[in-house]
């Protein structure tokens, strides 16, 4: 299925930064293998827009702020089931900076999530309680784009949750899914998998766009 990105599309790169890169405090296998991949992209793309996962310290995602529990484990909060996390992308360090590769000066917007304390943001559109907007949408719309393509980190987590809300606010959506890599904790790729194929979220390879 070839693939002409338009003016009404944009390139979302989410989280592609040293704490989800080999060496991060929150690692995903191969995380770096992402930014070749969204280096090229973005000199396909009209419109490129980057996230930033962005928490203070503290922040209740990451498992240290649960005395007795372990990263990995997760608890219910008032919003449903979160993983807790090793602390990671702590605002202002350099686990948190774009990974040094990263070559996209082009990106015309970055939108920083997850900065609320008690509240983790999966997604770039809103945070994990499925409500609490991070402007993105209104930004999109005023933008007049109309498909949103994601690549980055992780394929489970914020890539998925961000395709699928930006299929709920009516935008098409589109995973690049070499231009991704997962952290697949306890069946969480396989599971956001059927969820993307779902919602009707497109998922190709980025030899597929021109
Ligand atoms: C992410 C876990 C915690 C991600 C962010 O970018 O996928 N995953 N914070
Ligand atoms: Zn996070």
């Amino acid at each position: 299925m070839p693939f002409a990105p338009t003016e009404t599309d944009v390139l979302i790169l989410v989280d592609i930064q040293n704490d989800f890169c080999p060496g991060g405090a929150l690692p995903v296998a191969d995380g770096d293998a992402v930014v070749p991949v969204a280096n090229r992209l973005a000199r396909r793309f009209q419109h490129v827009v980057l996230t930033q996962d962005w928490h203070p310290p503290g922040h209740r995602s990451f498992a240290s702020a649960h005395p007795g529990f372990a990263p990995f484990q997760t608890i219910e909060a008032a919003y449903g089931t979160q993983v807790l996390w090793p602390d990671h992308c702590v605002q202002g360090s350099n686990g948190a900076a774009f990974h040094p590769d990263l070559d996209v000066p082009m990106a015309e917007l970055v939108v920083r999530k997850g900065f609320r304390p008690g509240i983790d943001s999966y997604s770039a559109f809103f945070e994990n309680d499925g409500r609490t907007p991070t402007g993105l949408t209104g930004y999109l719309r005023d933008r007049g784009f109309t498909r949103c393509v994601f690549a980055g980190l992780a394929t489970d987590f914020c890539v998925a949750w961000s395709a699928e809300d930006a299929v709920r606010m009516g935008f098409g959506a589109v995973v690049v899914m070499d231009g991704c890599r997962a952290i697949d904790t306890d069946g969480s790729l396989p599971a956001a998998l059927d969820r993307l194929l779902a919602a009707d979220v497109t998922m190709l390879d980025s030899t597929a766009i021109a």
